[in-house]
């Protein structure tokens, strides 16, 4: 029989992978959207048919977080196996200005569905992946971290997630339910929200390219991160859950990589190399060479700079991951490095814009305006 899993934050980068990755695996997939005044599914258009026209394994669902009866309603509807909670205000700088809601949502959220799946009397059939982060660790107390590293968390998301963290081990613990923390470090991809720095990057450097935009301005740039892709991510969490006992798992590649680098990375992908003049908000990056032809941009253009708008309260400044216990009980590991993202990001970003400068050429609105 086929299993069914219910994913929260079905719209987003992980739900759409893991919506795909599940489909293939045969699972029948309900996913949670918000309602939005805009329509909010481009991640999942692809899997998404009509079930009242086409046979389909893809249901989605209105919901929220923040709402417990209507979780608690999805989930006697649904009935799953298994469920992924990945729905979160996931951006650590905006949990800055949106503190509260960050605390009710990814907090207490998490509860919201723990206690939906006791107060049904799933606690034996429901299995309930958490979407832990590395953000935990925080001001790192130890290099690299892994599941025994000490957390310090270092915004109201990372402390908002902590409260998820214990409240999944608490009802392991205390109602033996099968309930896992998946402690993932930075993952990426060509569908990786907007304002994240890796997309951020990738988009303006496209931009750049073809002459839509003349700089990118960034924070801090000696951060460094864990960066791995997402499409890894989620098999991991698959993983997570089929293993014979709940247990909390760290997943990450054991790189780390500096902001600036992964900028560098990414201007090579169309031919330019770039040098980093100054120091803290007076940085630059400039053109030092151009090898591209369809693409000139002159040397010592100045297409890298620092905006303290960026900055956040308080940083977390290394994260680096050790995942052994992953490869040693799950068998899992990173097939992506952060190299070949970085590739994969620019081109996707390069052929999108390529298509909406066309399209603005030749006289056409194009999709997006920003
Ligand atoms: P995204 O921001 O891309 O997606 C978040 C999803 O959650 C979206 O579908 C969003 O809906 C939904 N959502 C937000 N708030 C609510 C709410 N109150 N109720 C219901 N749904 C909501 O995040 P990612 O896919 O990158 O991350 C998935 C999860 O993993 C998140 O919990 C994140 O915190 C965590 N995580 C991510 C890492 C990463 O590097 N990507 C690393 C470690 C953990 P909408 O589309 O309408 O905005
Ligand atoms: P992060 O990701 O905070 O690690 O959280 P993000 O890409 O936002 O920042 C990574 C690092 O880059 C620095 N940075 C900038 N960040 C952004 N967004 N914009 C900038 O202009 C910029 N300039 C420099 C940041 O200061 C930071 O050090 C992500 C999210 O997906 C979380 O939900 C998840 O839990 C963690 O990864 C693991």
């Amino acid at each position: 029989m086929a299993k069914t899993a219910l994913i929260t934050g079905i719209t987003g980068q992980d739900g759409a992978y893991l919506a795909e990755f599940l489909l293939n695996k045969g699972y029948i997939v309900h996913g949670v959207k918000r309602r939005s005044s805009l329509i909010n599914t481009d991640r999942i258009d692809h899997l998404y048919k009509d079930p009242l026209l086409e046979k389909t394994n893809l249901f989605l669902h209105h919901g929220d977080l923040t709402d417990s009866p209507n979780l608690i309603r999805l989930i006697e509807e649904t009935n799953p196996d298994e469920i992924y909670n990945l729905a979160a205000m996931s951006h650590v700088h905006v949990s800055f200005e949106i503190a509260e809601y960050t605390g009710n949502a990814d907090g207490l959220g998490t509860l919201r569905l723990l206690e939906a799946i006791r107060l049904l009397k799933k606690t034996d059939k429901t299995r309930i992946y958490q979407a832990s982060t590395s953000e935990l660790y925080g001001k790192v107390q130890a290099i690299p971290q892994n599941e025994d590293t000490p957390f310090y968390p270092r915004s109201p998301y990372a402390v908002a997630k902590m409260y998820a963290y214990w409240i999944t081990v608490n009802y392991r613990e205390a109602y033996n339910m099968f309930a896992c923390n998946g402690i993932l470090f930075n993952h990426e991809s060509p569908i990786r929200g907007e304002t994240f720095v890796t997309r951020k990057i990738s988009r303006a450097v496209a931009r750049i390219a073809l002459g839509m935009q003349p700089k990118l301005l960034l924070g801090n740039l000696s951060a460094k991160r864990d960066w791995g892709h997402a499409k890894d991510y989620v098999d991991a969490m698959w993983r997570i859950l089929q293993y014979n006992e709940p247990q909390d798992f760290v997943i990450a590649t054991g790189v780390t990589t500096e902001v600036r680098e992964f900028v560098r990375m990414s201007f090579n992908v169309i031919g330019v190399d770039l040098e980093f003049v100054g120091e803290g908000v007076k940085e630059k990056g400039i053109v030092s060479a151009c090898r591209n032809l369809e693409f000139q941009l002159p040397i010592g253009a100045e297409v890298v700079g620092v905006d303290p708008f960026y900055f956040r309260p308080t940083e977390v400044d290394l994260l680096l991951g050790d995942a052994s216990k992953a490869y040693k009980l799950l068998g899992w590991k990173p097939v992506h490095t952060v190299h070949n993202l970085a590739v994969e990001m620019v081109n996707s970003d390069l052929h999108y814009f390529k298509g909406q400068k066309l399209l603005s050429d030749n006289g056409f609105k194009t999709e997006r305006y920003w």
